[in-house]
């Protein structure tokens, strides 16, 4: 069996690697150097149903690269590529699927990583770093993959160990698509929850009733001219389902700026501006500045 190396040890990261520790997959976390002699060896994971338990992996650096076998990108957007741009020794045959949030990103790493099969996914699991060396699972989702270049297509059979770990993943050919469902939910729940201070569910309170369909109109529309076939019906329906499964959460975006850490809107928010074209999209650049003045 192949090690999956994980990089990026943030909550989402953390707990991939707590469900696939749980089924004797051999898990690796590449870690920055800011994590060099201070990182625990273990660190404890808050399961769904409150059991808890020590995780413990191999731990590599940026200069262990050449060893990869598998490589799961589970950092912030904006990291994604200063850390593989730090891993030299990275094998061109080290397959690379990217998981982070927003989009933007995958064409970068292509131009990086030319020889290497590369692979996206995404994942509505939920995860909350409860304290520095603590992370709770908050919400079981689905995961998908699917490959991004020619090379990605040989690695349809990673699917089958996820879906082990996972509870469930799916391999689509039509990756780019699923990449575009998720952001347009990104793109409306994460800037106004985290500009108004709120958890998701309170979006559904009525004083937020006319933002809230103003702006689906304006990222259902950018991603309609992007060739996804939802109707404006279909995608609230999949946002407000979104937002009664994590009625109590706060968004990650919330939480970067509730912790003085930048945000991903460049990549959520920005990448529906920059495909807007000459759509309106009035609410979308109002939340991109609100986020950017409060620090994101
Ligand atoms: O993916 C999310 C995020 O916070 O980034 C949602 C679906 C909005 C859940 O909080």
């Amino acid at each position: 069996m192949h090690e999956w190396t994980i990089l990026g040890a943030g909550a989402l990261g953390c707990t991939f690697a707590a469900l696939l520790t749980e089924q004797q997959q051999p898990v690796s976390l590449l870690l920055s150097e800011r994590h060099r002699g201070h990182f625990h060896p273990a660190f404890e994971f808050i399961a769904l149903n409150e059991r808890r338990r020590l995780v413990n992996t191999h731990r590599r650096f940026a200069e262990q690269a050449a060893g990869v076998e598998c490589l799961l990108v589970m950092t912030k957007a904006y990291q994604v590529l200063p850390a593989l741009t730090g891993l030299r020794d990275l094998s061109a045959d080290t397959p690379i699927l990217l998981l982070h949030n927003g989009m933007g990103v995958a064409d970068d790493v292509a131009r990086a990583f030319p020889h290497n099969p590369l692979l996206a996914g995404v994942t509505s699991h939920g995860a909350l770093r409860e304290g520095p060396w603590q992370v709770r699972h908050t919400g079981k989702g689905e995961t998908w993959l699917g490959p991004v270049n020619e090379g990605g297509r040989a690695f349809a059979h990673l699917q089958a160990p996820l879906a082990r770990a996972l509870g469930h993943a799916e391999w689509s050919e039509d990756i780019l698509s699923l990449q575009h469902r998720k952001l347009g939910i990104n793109a409306v729940i994460n800037p106004l929850t985290a500009c108004h201070r709120i958890r998701n569910g309170q979006l559904h309170e009525p004083r937020f009733a006319d933002v809230l369909t103003q702006l689906s109109e304006e990222v259902h529309a950018v991603l309609a001219t992007l060739g996804e076939t939802e109707t404006l019906e279909q995608f609230r329906r999949r946002l407000n389902a979104v937002i009664e499964l994590t009625a109590t959460n706060y968004s990650s975006m919330h939480q970067d700026l509730a912790h003085h850490r930048p945000t991903e809107i460049d990549y959520i928010t920005g990448y529906v501006q920059k495909h807007a074209g000459k759509l309106p999209v009035p609410v979308c650049r109002q939340l991109y500045h609100e986020v950017k003045k409060l620090g994101g």
